[in-house]
């Protein structure tokens, strides 16, 4: 602006500057011209109308109904709920208030675990702040919110071209009543590897300023090692440590001697000596049978003082009988999703529960008329993300057998398209199976489930079995993500690792058996805001520093997006997801009181070199870009 003022002045124009620099450095007064917020906005509509969105197939936009949103009060102040309770007694109050309660609360994991698990991860902000302050308002009984972390902070900047980071100030503002939860992966944060200690403790106290109450802390191997720094480090900001032990085998299989109920009383016994504030059980694919169910929470209420969390995911349509089980066992809190986001890999429903809990004191003090109307809203906003749905239609008990996470299921089918497996979905889930028991049977979570699915797509799209595996092992070029793992650059699993395979995955690579986090250096703040302030040319938050700290590359192609298209949160999910029909006009409040509106007019025949002139009107003044027609 500077120079522009510069050039524009009459001192300047009139020649009364020694202007003697202009002949020997002209690239100054080279402008790059400035794309302004409404071309960017139709490249990136154009880009979508000609060439669809990555991982859905293209079709044309096909006519969705509005979702309607529950009417409530806006005017009126928020009923109170847990976050008062929290703010009135503090983390240990409030998990005596949690044991006090004669019913059994419930987590709403609508915002976070149910659409990772149904539509891969990709529910947008757009549509989730549409719901929030509706949800806060009609269920203001329940314990928590599960709407941050897991696979959701990737996904917003890989796939939905959004800050993470907004979402959950977004929502802590609409839902100023409920408890905030996240899912947190102790030393990957929420990624898939580990992170350097002081990148763990920053990223919890940023969570917590930025307004997650509850953290439900696992390690991915169940490696108590791998979790006390997360756990510390929620304690000293305030919020409630929900340690959480990740549920895999079957107690009831008295052949499967690994994981048996006394190796959970044992695990869980330590994370209240680490100081959990609650016991969380994440019973990730789903595998926690109802008789399961009863004696390990009977087992854990005789051998803890602190409440007890159960999450589990409905694959095998065992869900509410599981829960039915554990509430009789005097499970505190369990976990559910809005009716038309629950069953199959997502969580029970919230609706069934409840009825399934007439008559029974343990009842939820949910109103049922309220989710109902909710489970309206998002019946509809599901439709949108149809492309991303798993196919399954129906319980699948084969769970019990691949043991494959809820929130990985369909998340792993997608990466297996991407390589070309479509057609042999079934081979890579029992695939899986056999790289479990090659791995000596490990816990499958987030991000050991990743290095089992990785591995198990290798040896698919290779046509190996497991004796091919040995037999050739020492010629094979094994996944990255599975060699660090038998590096133990993830921790270590309970039993430690089969010694063959492990020879023959690191071909003479060290291994370490401390906790991987040590050994990193620490990552020096001030560095990497001063390297992101030079790449980026704008001030650095906090909260970019540590986007940056957890996913360079993701970030910083994030933001190259950002430049490219500006920012395309504001678009609806459909035409976000799938452009304009021809002739459609959509409006696009691009921020408060500033709206654009934008028509698609026509689309030009594809040109030799592949390209294709897009017409459209942008307030009422035509506009074309030329897009690359990659079809
Ligand atoms: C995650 O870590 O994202 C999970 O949901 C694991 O179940
Ligand atoms: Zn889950």
């Amino acid at each position: 602006a500077f120079l522009e003022n510069v050039v524009q002045h009459e001192k300047f124009l009139n020649g009364e500057y020694n202007t003697s620099f202009i002949d020997t450095t002209p690239e100054l007064f080279v402008f790059p011209k400035r794309k302004d917020r409404g071309t960017k906005m139709l490249s990136f509509i154009g880009e979508t109308t000609i060439n669809g969105y990555p991982g859905l197939e293209r079709m044309k936009k096909p006519v969705f109904d509005e979702p309607i949103i529950p009417k409530v009060k806006l005017s009126e102040p928020f009923p109170s709920g847990t976050k008062q309770i929290l703010e009135e007694k503090g983390a240990e109050g409030l998990a005596r208030w949690v044991s006090e309660q004669k019913e059994v609360l419930l987590t709403d994991t609508t915002f976070r675990d149910a659409h990772q698990s149904l539509l891969a991860t990709r529910v947008r902000t757009h549509d989730l702040k549409k719901i929030a302050e509706p949800t806060a308002r009609l269920l203001p009984n329940l314990f928590s919110s599960e709407m941050w972390g897991g696979a959701t902070f990737d996904v917003a900047m890989r796939f939905l071209h959004e800050d993470p980071w907004e979402r959950l100030l977004t929502l802590r503002k609409q839902m100023p009543n409920l408890l905030l939860q996240m899912l947190f992966r102790s030393s990957n944060a929420v990624g898939y590897t580990n992170y350097p200690d002081n990148v763990i403790k920053e990223f919890v106290q940023k969570s917590a300023d930025a307004g997650i109450d509850v953290f439900r802390i696992f390690d991915s191997l169940n490696w108590v090692p791998g979790m006390r720094l997360s756990i510390d480090a929620v304690r000293e900001s305030g919020k409630i440590a929900e340690a959480t032990m990740c549920y895999t085998g079957d107690i009831l299989d008295l052949s499967r001697t690994k994981y048996d109920l006394n190796y959970y009383k044992d695990l869980a016994k330590e994370l209240e000596q680490s100081g959990a504030h609650i016991l969380g059980i994440k019973d990730m694919a789903g595998l926690l049978k109802p008789e399961a169910a009863y004696r390990l929470v009977s087992t854990l209420k005789e051998t803890l003082s602190i409440p007890i969390h159960l999450h589990t995911h409905d694959t095998s349509g065992n869900g509410i009988y599981t829960y039915a089980r554990a509430i009789d066992a005097g499970v505190d809190i369990v976990d559910v999703a809005v009716g038309s986001m629950a069953g199959l890999t997502s969580q029970p429903s919230a609706n069934s529960l409840i009825y399934a809990l007439t008559g029974s004191e343990r009842q939820p003090k949910v109103n049922i008329d309220a989710l109902e109307k909710l489970g309206i809203f998002w019946e509809d906003t599901r439709k949108f993300y149809q492309g991303f749905e798993s196919g399954m239609v129906a319980p699948h008990s084969e769970v019990y057998e691949h043991e494959m996470p809820g929130g990985q299921y369909s998340n792993l089918q997608q990466q297996a398209k991407a390589v070309g497996l479509k057609s042999r979905w079934d081979e890579v889930k029992k695939m899986y199976r056999t790289v479990n028991d090659m791995f000596g049977d490990v816990v499958k979570v987030t991000p050991s489930s990743k290095i089992v699915g990785d591995m198990a797509l290798f040896m698919v799209q290779n046509n190996l079995s497991e004796a091919d595996v040995y037999e050739k092992g020492a010629s094979l070029d094994f996944p990255d993500s599975v060699v660090e793992f038998f590096q133990g650059y993830l921790g270590q699993p309970y039993q430690g690792f089969p010694k063959e395979l492990q020879d023959l995955i690191l071909k003479g690579k060290e291994a370490i058996v401390g906790r991987p986090g040590e050994s990193l250096a620490a990552v020096d703040f001030e560095v990497i805001k001063k390297e992101l302030f030079e790449k980026l040319n704008r001030q650095v938050t906090d909260f970019d520093m540590l986007s940056y700290a957890i996913y360079p590359k993701v970030y910083l192609d994030h933001q190259r997006f950002y430049e490219q298209f500006d920012d395309v949160s504001v678009l609806d999910t459909p035409t976000f997801l799938y452009g304009l029909r021809l002739g459609e006009e959509i409006e696009v409040e691009i921020e408060q009181g500033k709206t654009l509106i934008v028509k698609l007019v026509s689309i030009g025949e594809a040109q030799k070199d592949g390209t294709r002139v897009v017409y459209f009107e942008l307030n009422g003044q035509p506009r074309e870009l030329v897009i690359k027609d990659q079809n």
